[in-house]
């Protein structure tokens, strides 16, 4: 009986206190006390004694930033940003036109472009596709769909990243078709969903790294829950769309076999064997390397309905909460521990861990959502943008570069959707106005080889079309532009709608 008092009421000591000592809450209790009887009383003080005690070992937290809403922003203001992030979108993406056209991505700086992999894919096209439909701009929309179906071809012998083709160009294909209804994307992606299949031709249904598009070759065994674990959306969508379930079976076990591979304590790390299955890097976080592994968890048991992935969610963000988070006196962080025993390996955090407060808050977590989305918002305002990477013990950079990432803009987008509070629309702004200080150039825009000194560098990312500037501007559009509880977001910002 102790035991269970015991964890009943040590199970979240923050909240416990804050209960013990919230005057309403006392009344209740008071309430219960007197309709139950007497006896019960002891025991009620009992666990109140055991909460405050519990709470008194636990790290002392920030409390949660409270909505400051004084300062509301109107309609007309929402929709001049709104028009002022379409028009940089316009900036870069005429930058690529003029520059880089039918190319994989623009190099703003010396004004050329980048192939990935020596022959265009058009990554930035595609990526950046589904954000001009929801922007409403239909001639670069027009122009760009004529440049896909005049020019993408698949039937190229190269090895290309399965995850980065994925969740690019597949997703790219996927939500286009969706939001368009032009019956070639969706054979461009079923066409490209064929040719990556033998990806996931191992012994342990874990996909290689990389896949030739024209031979099904394969190679690179060591992989990562991030690029095992993030293909369901992509190939589950496709699946619906075209009745074919070896696209989402192959994807869920991929995703199954990763899971299965979690340490006693529900972790996984860094780098796995795909081949043999076993695990090469046992450092566990939410950073590069797992992150979308986790998002694809909730977001896969959200679009498809599916029980596996809700049961592998609930047990993962759990084993996370317990050993990976760390609620410092300055704020909530996700740090590096090892997957077996959870001992603290490093307190490194970045712009890739800023994703999590948008994952938290979907999943209905809104105050773990707020607090880690403060500290990200600390990690930018520190040096003007954020770093790649930085120690939150001591607040130095470890990684200095800024990509153009997403991230911290995508959560500040999910948690202004859950909450309506203007605060998050405050933050939009600052990272708005940051870009546009720091990282413009008169082709577009470039990413910073450094966010102390902002010197920049000659490389704008197709996600930055795709997702940073597609959150930016839904944080301060109508509703009515896109409706978070009809889509779900792949994880380059792609939006799936469940239409089977
Ligand atoms: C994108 O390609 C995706 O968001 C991916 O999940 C992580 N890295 C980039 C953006 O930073």
């Amino acid at each position: 009986m102790g035991q269970i008092l015991l964890e009943l009421c040590c199970g979240s000591a923050e909240n416990a206190i804050k209960a013990a000592f919230d005057g309403a809450r006392r009344n209740y209790l008071r309430s219960i006390a007197k309709t139950l009887g007497k006896q019960l009383l002891p025991l009620l003080l009992l666990c109140l004694a055991i909460s405050a005690a519990c709470a008194q070992e636990a790290p002392p937290v920030n409390a949660s930033p409270r909505p400051n809403d004084k300062a509301k922003w109107t309609d007309q203001q929402k929709a001049e940003m709104a028009a002022s992030v379409r028009q940089e979108f316009l900036h870069a993406w005429n930058g690529y036109r003029q520059y880089a056209w039918g190319h994989d991505e623009l190099r703003p700086l010396s004004k050329s472009y980048r192939d990935w992999y020596g022959t265009s894919l058009l990554m930035t096209p595609v990526d950046a596709l589904d954000t001009q439909v929801l922007m409403g701009l239909k001639d670069e929309a027009r122009a760009d769909r004529e440049l896909i179906d005049k020019s993408l071809s698949f039937d190229k012998d190269i090895y290309v990243k399965n995850f980065e083709i994925t969740i690019r160009l597949l997703g790219g294909l996927l939500s286009s078709y969706q939001l368009t209804g032009d019956p070639r994307l969706l054979a461009l992606a079923d066409d490209l969903g064929e040719r990556l299949l033998p990806a996931f031709n191992s012994p342990t249904g874990m996909p290689y790294v990389f896949v030739n598009l024209k031979t099904g070759a394969v190679r690179g065994v060591e992989s990562n829950p991030a690029e095992i674990g993030s293909l369901l959306i992509e190939f589950g969508t496709l699946s619906k769309l075209t009745g074919k379930p070896v696209y989402y079976d192959k994807a869920k076990r991929a995703l199954v076999e990763i899971y299965n591979r979690r340490s006693p304590i529900g972790l996984v790390g860094s780098i796995i064997n795909v081949e043999t299955g076993k695990w090469i890097d046992p450092t566990s976080h939410i950073s590069g390397g797992i992150d979308s592994y986790y998002e694809y968890l909730l977001k896969c048991s959200i679009l498809f309905h599916d029980k596996d992935c809700e049961r592998m969610w609930k047990t993962s963000i759990a084993a996370l909460n317990q050993y990976v988070a760390d609620p410092t006196p300055t704020g909530l962080w996700y740090a590096q521990v090892n997957m077996n025993t959870g001992a603290r390996i490093s307190t490194h955090y970045g712009a890739l861990d800023a994703f999590f407060p948008a994952v938290l808050a979907l999943s209905g977590d809104l105050d773990r959502a707020r607090r880690l989305q403060e500290s990200s918002y600390k990690m930018w305002t520190t040096f003007g943008v954020e770093p790649e990477e930085l120690d939150y013990s001591t607040m130095k950079i470890t990684y200095p570069g800024y990509e153009l990432r997403p991230e911290i803009i995508e959560s500040t987008y999910y948690l202004y959707y859950f909450t309506g509070e203007s605060r998050y629309l405050d933050m939009g702004k600052t990272f708005f106005d940051s870009l546009q200080k720091y990282c413009r150039t008169d082709a577009g825009y470039a990413a910073l080889l450094n966010v102390e000194t902002k010197e920049k560098r000659d490389n704008m990312e197709s996600f930055f079309l795709a997702e940073t500037l597609k959150y930016l501007y839904l944080l301060y559009a109508p509703k009515s532009t896109l409706d978070l509880h009809q889509v779900v977001f792949n994880t380059e910002a792609h939006p799936m709608q469940r239409t089977w």
